[in-house]
């Protein structure tokens, strides 16, 4: 399903679980600088930032204290923005690790929506795992908490999960799913014009669309997304590069060039109020 007509939907991924300050010295690790970059890309057009933990050695971290803590310093320097945690959290967190980010009760959180294998780096051999079982219980534990899961599908087999989740009534409409594409896990799709074609052809309904895309596609496929009606999100999270050779000096750069894009395509960001009223993301 398409945005409301003249809209787009931003989220800046601000830091992910992967990224180094020795690739980009710009991701944002400390709760303060978190805090400052939510806050850019809020006043340069977001209306979501995505947020994984990071401890003070800046590796990632999953305890309700962290995540309360950089919920805290996104509140005192951007009340308005809408704070989503990574349930998907980093290869070295349990799996109780990567859901404690919900007991800090953000406004939304992501859900990854089936199981992928790490293949390369030192965690090859070991599974992103999202089983059935654990996608219910969390999507539970989010609906009774008021708070709005994004479905993270990296291939059209997670729909099953998608419509699994609504044929139980474990999520509520409109339902929001992320096309994330491009990941190097098998399991996951390429970052082509194509895949995002076949991912929005298939998506179950009642679902808005975002769509997340690795590296040098970011920018292309983030655009055809908004042209097709969906949200897009960029960040330092999936593409540390502005251009060729050249990196991203901040996430609120990446946030610029996606309204200025919009713009061009006679689209506005939508507020945090618009995005909460579109997504039904309870104020909190
Ligand atoms: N970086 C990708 C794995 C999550 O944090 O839950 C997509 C993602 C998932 O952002
Ligand atoms: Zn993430």
């Amino acid at each position: 399903m398409k945005l409301p007509a003249g809209k787009v939907i931003i989220t800046a991924s601000l830091n992910g679980a992967l990224v180094t300050k020795d690739m980009n010295p710009s991701v944002p690790e400390q709760p303060d600088e978190i805090a400052q970059a939510a806050r850019e890309c809020y006043d340069a057009g977001a209306a979501i930032v995505h947020i994984h933990a990071r401890d003070e050695q800046g590796k990632p971290c999953g305890t309700r204290e962290r995540f309360a803590e950089i919920l805290a310093a996104v509140r005192g320097e951007c009340s308005e923005v809408i704070v989503q945690f990574s349930t998907g959290g980093g290869s070295n967190l349990t799996i109780e690790e990567r859901v404690s980010c919900l007991d800090a009760d953000p406004e939304m959180a992501s859900l990854n929506m089936g199981t992928l294998m790490r293949q390369t780096g030192a965690n090859a051999g070991q599974p992103f795992s999202n089983l059935t079982k654990d996608i219910e219980a969390w999507a539970a534990k989010m609906k009774d908490m008021a708070i709005k899961p994004e479905m993270e599908c990296y291939s059209q087999s997670m729909y099953r999960d998608v419509r699994n989740l609504i044929k139980k009534g474990l999520i509520e409409p409109p339902y929001y799913v992320n096309f994330v594409l491009g990941m190097m896990y098998q399991g996951a799709i390429e970052a082509t014009p194509e895949t995002l074609m076949s991912m929005y052809q298939f998506l179950p309904e009642d679902c808005f669309f975002n769509t997340t895309a690795t590296g040098a596609a970011q920018l292309p496929l983030t655009t055809m997304g908004m042209v097709m009606g969906g949200g897009a999100r960029v960040g330092l999270e999936d593409n540390i590069y502005f251009r060729r050779g050249e990196l991203v000096k901040s996430n609120a750069q990446l946030v610029e060039r996606t309204v200025r894009t919009a713009r061009e395509l006679n689209l506005e960001a939508a507020t945090p109020g618009e995005a909460r009223a579109i997504l039904g993301v309870v104020k909190k």
